[in-house]
């Protein structure tokens, strides 16, 4: 009796442990989820508290880690090998994968990997897919496995705590992992958003990134023609020769993609106020959309029309066909998936600048 009483107790015990372990590592997931979508947003210094988050919470889920091995282990062995079991083990491999592509990318310099048919991707890019991929396989796990968790267990004070507590240990970790990669780690620069810096203040010498396989047009200047419509008084379109003749304004700015890297340069061309003044804009207009010859376009607030450049060089050189010839944008305080590309149109618009998607889906 007293033996049962105590076996008893104990395996409450570990079912305590266990289903704290699952619902910290469900918030935290959650929150790198969060944190890392919105770190795809940040193109400003003001949104670098983002990818601090993002790196404190990952670490702390590699510090969950070691209790959620002993968690699979046991319940694998009390059940075999099920459909359930099956998917837990690709949805754990995925996350180990995705945990170690994040740690990886933070510390080992930028190796590109290839990827078969989509081309070479970055380490970071591999760790968005493999996290992309973990969404589902994780609902499915959490609807097979799961005796549904309290609002206690998840908003509670002590769940706050808890996770507050978690957080706090994955930025000491990440302080430290930082020292040491300053330490061991390759050299050069990283900006707030972790990008490496690639061939700054070298013409077009830095990579060229397409966004989902938009294949690069070649464009004849002789043809082309930058259109303006919309909300505008005269809609009009400009040769190249005329874009040349506006142009002549430098703008110095980090072009930072999402998939790690970065270049600083000397951008110039016509401004978008230029644009805007010559086609005078009608009262009620709110956004600008830039449109490629690829169909590819990002929209911007007309309040934010004074940072905007359309550039035609880069450096000294002429922009070459991979990074946009004849004409593309420059969006200092935006990551690169805002710096259209082959400009052929620019749109004036009653939308607010809000309404597409907030990362390209193209
Ligand atoms: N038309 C078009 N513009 C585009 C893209 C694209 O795929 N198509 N990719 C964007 C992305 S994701 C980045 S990072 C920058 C890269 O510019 P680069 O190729 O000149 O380095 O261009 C942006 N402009
Ligand atoms: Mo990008």
């Amino acid at each position: 009796m007293r033996v049962w009483f105590r076996d008893s107790l104990r395996s409450n015990k570990a079912a305590m442990n266990a289903r704290t372990v699952n619902v910290a590592i469900l918030l935290l997931l959650a929150f790198e989820l969060a944190t890392g979508l919105g770190s795809f947003l940040a193109g400003d210094p003001d949104g670098r508290w983002l990818f601090w988050s993002h790196r404190a919470g990952g670490l702390a889920l590699v510090v969950l880690l070691a209790w959620k091995t002993g968690i699979a282990a046991r319940s694998y062995r009390r059940r075999g090998v099920t459909v359930g079991t099956g998917l837990s083990a690709v949805g754990g491999l995925l996350l180990l994968g995705s945990l170690a592509t994040g740690v990886l990318w933070a510390n080992v310099g930028l190796p590109w990997v290839p990827v078969p048919v989509l081309g070479s991707w970055t380490v970071l890019s591999l760790h968005v897919a493999l996290s992309l991929f973990l969404i589902p396989l994780f609902v499915a796990h959490l609807g097979l496995r799961w005796p549904r968790p309290s609002r206690e267990d998840l908003i509670g004070r002590r769940a706050v705590l808890r996770m507050l507590g978690l957080l706090a240990i994955g930025f000491v970790f990440w302080r430290i992992q930082e020292v040491l990669s300053a330490l061991f780690g390759p050299t050069g620069v990283r900006r707030f958003t972790g990008s490496r810096e690639e061939a700054s203040f070298a013409g077009n010498l830095h990579p060229v990134t397409n966004w989902l396989s938009d294949p690069i047009p070649r464009i004849d200047s002789g043809h082309w023609r930058l259109r303006i419509h919309g909300e505008v008084e005269r809609e009009n379109g400009l040769s190249y020769e005329e874009v040349l003749a506006l142009g002549g304004a430098v703008r110095q700015a980090a072009l930072d993609c999402t998939g790690g890297w970065y270049t600083v340069q000397r951008w110039s061309g016509v401004p978008v106020v230029a644009l805007l003044e010559r086609a005078g804009i009608k009262d009620g207009a709110r956004s600008i959309l830039f449109r490629s010859t690829t169909g590819y376009s990002r929209r911007f607030s007309l309040e934010e029309a004074g940072d905007l450049l359309l550039a035609t060089h880069v450096g000294d050189e002429e922009l070459s066909a991979g990074h946009g010839f004849p004409l593309r944008l420059v969006a200092p305080s935006h990551r690169g998936y805002g710096w259209v590309k082959w400009v052929s149109e620019v749109q004036v618009s009653r939308d607010p600048a809000w309404v597409e998607p907030p990362l390209p889906l193209q």
